[in-house]
C-alpha cells in the first residue's frame, strides 16, 4: 500500500468502510453511533486499537471541517472510552492519527491509533 492523500473524495471501497460494512471481518471491541474500535491488523504495541468514525471522512481536515458537532463530540469520547476500557489509564497511552501522505496515511478513513502496554519513547521518528 501507499500513503493516501488526506484531501478529495471519500472512496466507499476503503478497507475502513468495508469494515464498517463488514465486508472483511474485524473483532469488535468497542462500537456506538458514532464510532467502531477494533484491534490493529499489524500492532505496533501490546495494546494497539484502531478507532473510527461511523461517518464518511476521509481525515480531520474534512471531519473537523464537516461532521456535526455531535459527531465529533461522540468521536472523541469514544476514543477515550475506549482506552479506558482497556485499562491504559496507568501508565499511559498513546494516540496517533495520520493525515496525508507525508503522515504516511494508509487508509483514507479517519483513524485514530491507540497505542499502549509499553512505553513508547520519544514521539516522532
Ligand atoms: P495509517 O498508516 O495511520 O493509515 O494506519 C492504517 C492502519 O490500518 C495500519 O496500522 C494497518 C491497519 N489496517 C490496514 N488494513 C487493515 C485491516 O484490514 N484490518 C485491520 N484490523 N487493520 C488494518
Amino acid at each position: 500500500m501507499t500513503p493516501v492523500s488526506a484531501t478529495g473524495d471519500y472512496d466507499d471501497d476503503n478497507i475502513f468502510a468495508k469494515v464498517l460494512r463488514g465486508d472483511i471481518p474485524s473483532t469488535k471491541i468497542y462500537e456506538d453511533d458514532w464510532a467502531y474500535a477494533f484491534p490493529d491488523i499489524n500492532p505496533q504495541a501490546p495494546t494497539h486499537i484502531l478507532v473510527i468514525p461511523k461517518g464518511k471522512y476521509r481525515s480531520w481536515a474534512d471531519f473537523s471541517a464537516t461532521a456535526t458537532d455531535a459527531e465529533i463530540g461522540g468521536f472523541i469520547r469514544a476514543v477515550g472510552t475506549v482506552a479506558r476500557d482497556a485499562g491504559l489509564e496507568e501508565p499511559g497511552y498513546r494516540l496517533l492519527a495520520n493525515a496525508g501522505e507525508d503522515a504516511h496515511q494508509m487508509v483514507p478513513h479517519l483513524h485514530v491509533h491507540i497505542f499502549g502496554g509499553r512505553p513508547m519513547g520519544p514521539m516522532l521518528s
